[in-house]
C-alpha cells in the first residue's frame, strides 16, 4: 500500500515522464523540418522511450494497490535556433529529470517505503545514461559547429537507432565514443 505522499509523487513523476515524451516528440518535428531525419527518427524513439518509463511507473502504482490520477501535460518549446540548441534542451531537461528522481528518492526515504525506493533505483541509473548520451551528442555537434558534412554525418549516426537487428542501446553508446 502507498502513502498518499509518495502517490502523489509517482503520479507527478508519471507526468513528467509523459511530458518528456512531449518534448522528444517535438523535437523529431523540430528536425524534421530541418531536413535531418536520423535526429528526428532518434528523438521518436526517445520520445517512444519516455512513455515506456510513464508506463513501469503506472504499472508500478497500480501493483502496490495505488491510485494512478493523470494531469495535464505543458506545451512542449517547438522551436529551437539550431540542432545543437535542440540537444542542449534536451540534456538539460534531462538533468532536471535527474533532480525530480533523486527527490522522489529522498522521500521514498523518508516514507520508509523500500518497495518504491528499490524501484526508483532502475530510474537513477537510467538517467546517468540518459545524462551521458544527451552530453556524447551534444558535444559531437558542438565539434562540428556548423560543418554541414559532418551533421549529415551525425544524422546518419543517429538514425542507426533502433535499425532492424540492432542492439538499441549500443548504437546510442558508440555515439559517445
Ligand atoms: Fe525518463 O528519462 Fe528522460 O526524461
Amino acid at each position: 500500500m502507498l502513502k498518499e505522499s509518495v502517490e502523489d509523487a509517482l503520479n507527478e513523476q508519471i507526468n513528467a515522464e509523459l511530458y518528456s515524451s512531449y518534448v522528444y516528440l517535438s523535437m523529431a518535428a523540430y528536425y524534421e523540418g530541418e531536413g535531418l531525419p536520423g535526429f528526428a527518427s532518434w528523438m521518436r524513439s526517445q520520445s517512444d522511450e519516455e512513455h515506456e518509463h510513464a508506463m513501469r511507473l503506472y504499472e508500478f502504482v497500480h501493483d502496490r494497490d495505488g491510485r494512478v490520477t493523470l494531469s495535464g501535460i505543458d506545451s512542449p518549446p517547438t522551436e529551437w535556433s539550431s540542432p545543437a540548441d535542440a540537444f542542449e534542451t534536451a540534456y538539460e531537461h534531462e538533468v532536471e529529470i535527474t533532480e525530480m528522481i533523486d527527490d522522489l528518492v529522498a522521500l521514498a526515504r523518508e516514507a520508509n517505503d523500500n518497495a518504491t525506493e528499490n524501484m526508483l533505483q532502475w530510474f537513477v541509473a537510467e538517467q546517468v545514461e540518459e545524462e551521458a548520451t544527451a552530453q556524447a551528442i551534444l558535444d559531437k555537434l558542438k565539434h562540428v559547429g556548423d560543418d554541414g558534412p559532418g551533421l549529415l554525418m551525425i544524422d546518419q549516426e543517429l538514425g542507426q537507432r533502433g535499425s532492424e537487428g540492432a542492439d538499441d542501446e549500443a548504437e546510442v553508446g558508440e555515439l559517445g565514443e
